[in-house]
């Protein structure tokens, strides 16, 4: 197959409410969707990057000029014998993870349509429907914070992660688990901790968590691996594990017993499951992250999880949970028994909803050969 050009395209989707973290409050998500046209018709992605560095090092801005100047002209016109060859036909690119993952993840959505295939069976995947999760940001006050998982436990949400900072942990933490004791909660610090600050994660230690989710920063694997000794949960890593070799080295030092997958972060949907295999095989539970997706990212999420290696709730939430208006026709929603459905059509399994996109879309352009 001919990836004979590329639609880049930055959007905006208002978020129902907030959510920060220690990068900062995001009120709505701004992000670059990617549309393929190839010579087995078209596909989409988008791309995980948040609009500041905060996370990781991409940005929207930086991943759209990425794609624009350093991807897609490497991409389009070569002949590729499939998906599979689009990591290889960029290979040359250092780092920009999410901008490249994009771009792959639309040539998969263009070549499985054209099979009939779903992603979620070409990644592997065998479960029709995932236990739901969701993330709950940072706030000011324990009652804001207890209302709002309060709203989600109504709403059947299975497992419920809060994100944590120095100054904002045990007492928060522990006033949900006071009112909850039996709810699968756990914790994501995105790497706010310093090796010194084991005096805060032990309060954290004592209050049931399913796993503590990068506590310190995201190079400190030895670090991660000491904690890990010391503390009773689980070490979980997200932003931490960038590839095949940092997961090996992190598996070798005992860093964590638990990885957050998420696609971007390590290059692609193709890349993510094998990662997913390698943890499978070490005995390391996986669970799929999330980076407030729209239905397209959602729907590839969806796909992925639904892997056998995937044996913990995900931050896979229903659309709402997010957005009043998602860019697709058939936004996820939740189950009443707590799961969300995995698109079962060809290719992400979900429409664009031409109309819905246009009224986000704050720029586009096409870039073909020879631009
Ligand atoms: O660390 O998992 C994270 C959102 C943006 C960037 C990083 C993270 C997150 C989340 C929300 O925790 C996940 C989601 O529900 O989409
Ligand atoms: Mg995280």
């Amino acid at each position: 197959m001919r990836v004979e050009a590329v639609e880049l395209r930055t959007i905006r989707l208002p978020l129902v409410a907030p959510f920060r973290t220690g990068g900062g409050s995001l009120t709505e998500r701004p992000l670059v969707t990617v549309r393929v046209l190839t010579t087995e018709g078209e596909g989409w992605g988008e791309c995980a990057a948040l609009p500041e560095p905060t996370y990781t090092a991409e940005h929207v801005t930086g991943a759209r000029a990425v794609l624009r100047d350093h991807l897609v002209p490497r991409l389009v016109g070569v002949d590729l014998d499939g998906p599979e060859s689009v990591a290889e036909c960029l290979r040359a690119v250092v780092g920009h993870p999410m901008a490249t993952a994009a771009l792959e993840l639309a040539v998969l959505d263009a070549h499985l349509g054209a099979v009939g295939a779903s992603l979620a069976r070409a990644l592997g995947g065998t479960a029709t429907t995932v236990p739901s999760g969701v993330a709950v940001g940072l706030f000011d006050d324990v009652s804001r914070l207890v209302d709002t998982v309060a709203a989600f436990v109504e709403q059947g949400y299975r497992r419920v992660k809060l994100k944590v900072e120095p100054g904002w942990d045990t007492k928060p933490v522990a006033a949900v688990r006071e009112r909850w004791p039996d709810l699968a909660l756990q914790v994501d610090a995105n790497g706010a901790y310093a090796g010194g600050d084991a005096g805060a994660l032990d309060g954290l230690d004592h209050l049931g968590l399913l796993l503590i989710e990068q506590p310190l920063a995201t190079d400190d694997l030895l670090g991660h691996a000491a904690l890990a000794r010391v503390l009773r949960t689980p070490i979980c890593l997200d932003e931490s594990i960038s590839s095949d070799a940092t997961l090996a080295v992190a598996l070798a030092l005992g860093s964590c017993s638990v990885v957050n997958l998420k696609a971007g972060r390590v290059g692609g949907y193709l890349a993510a499951r094998r990662l997913a295999e390698q943890c499978q095989s070490a005995g390391v539970a996986v669970w799929c992250g999330g980076m407030i997706e729209s239905g397209i990212g959602r729907a590839a999420n969806l796909a992925l999880a639904s892997h056998p290696a995937f044996t913990l709730a995900g931050d896979l939430s229903a659309s709402r949970r997010f957005f009043a208006r998602d860019v697709v026709t058939e936004p996820a929603v939740l189950n009443t028994d707590g799961t969300i459905d995995v698109p079962a059509g060809p290719g992400l399994g979900v429409t664009i909803d031409a109309a819905s996109l246009a009224a986000v879309t704050e720029s586009v352009e096409l870039v073909a050969a020879g631009d």
